[in-house]
């Protein structure tokens, strides 16, 4: 089947873009930065998700001329006053990885009772002048310790609401189904798909 186009997703973290083909399927070819010979450092230093992934997709609009979507995520904690939020990549720290981020957050929870918390993704697009955001969330809890392997992250420490296990321990498919990646990226696709 022809695809019914093509895009650039302005994205470094190959876990999203792996996620999103997965979800998008063959509807719409993502190309991703290395696709267009963008190997930046692309600036992101808004305190919110919209101006972030605003600011990322602008990037690549700007310097590459490409229509263009990014997203940029995070997880909210209550407990924490909504952090790590915007900071989520680097809450442990510039130059920390995942492990490093999980184990902070769960320090900073040791002894909390209330960890209610929601991952929220927004995604913005750029086509010619016009710009769109689309948003997905899901509520969950934070564990006291990690359970599971697969996805990235803080998947491990991640209980969906209603759900006996977390992101990571779920399959990849299961995830998408009812990730905040997924339901923003279905409210993307029905854009995309109504405008072809
Ligand atoms: P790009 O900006 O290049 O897209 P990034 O990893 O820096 O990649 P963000 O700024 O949006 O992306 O940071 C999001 C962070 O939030 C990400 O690095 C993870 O730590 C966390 N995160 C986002 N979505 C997640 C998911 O589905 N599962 C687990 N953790 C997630």
């Amino acid at each position: 089947m022809t695809p019914v186009r093509t895009i650039v997703f302005a994205t470094n973290n190959a876990h999203k873009l792996e996620e999103i083909r997965s979800i998008v399927g063959s509807d719409i070819r993502i190309l991703s930065l290395a696709d267009i010979g963008c190997h930046d450092d692309i600036p992101e230093d808004a305190d919110t998700f919209e101006g972030n992934a605003l600011q990322k997709a602008l990037y690549v609009k700007e310097h590459y001329g490409y229509d263009c979507f990014a997203d940029d995520s995070g997880l909210i904690v209550d407990a924490l006053g909504g952090e790590p939020g915007v900071r989520s990549a680097r809450y442990a720290g510039p130059g920390h990885d995942s492990k490093a981020n999980m184990a902070l957050l769960l320090k900073n929870l040791e002894g909390v009772e209330c960890r209610t918390a929601r991952f929220v993704t927004v995604i913005a697009l750029i086509e010619g002048d016009e710009r769109r955001f689309f948003e997905g969330r899901v509520e969950g809890r934070i564990l006291e310790h990690e359970q599971g392997t697969g996805g990235f992250g803080y998947d491990p420490v991640f209980l969906p609401e209603g759900f006996t296990e977390t992101f990571a321990c779920m399959a990849p498919g299961q995830k998408n189904a009812i990730s905040h990646r997924g339901l923003a990226t279905q409210k993307l696709l029905r854009h995309l798909s109504a405008v072809k």
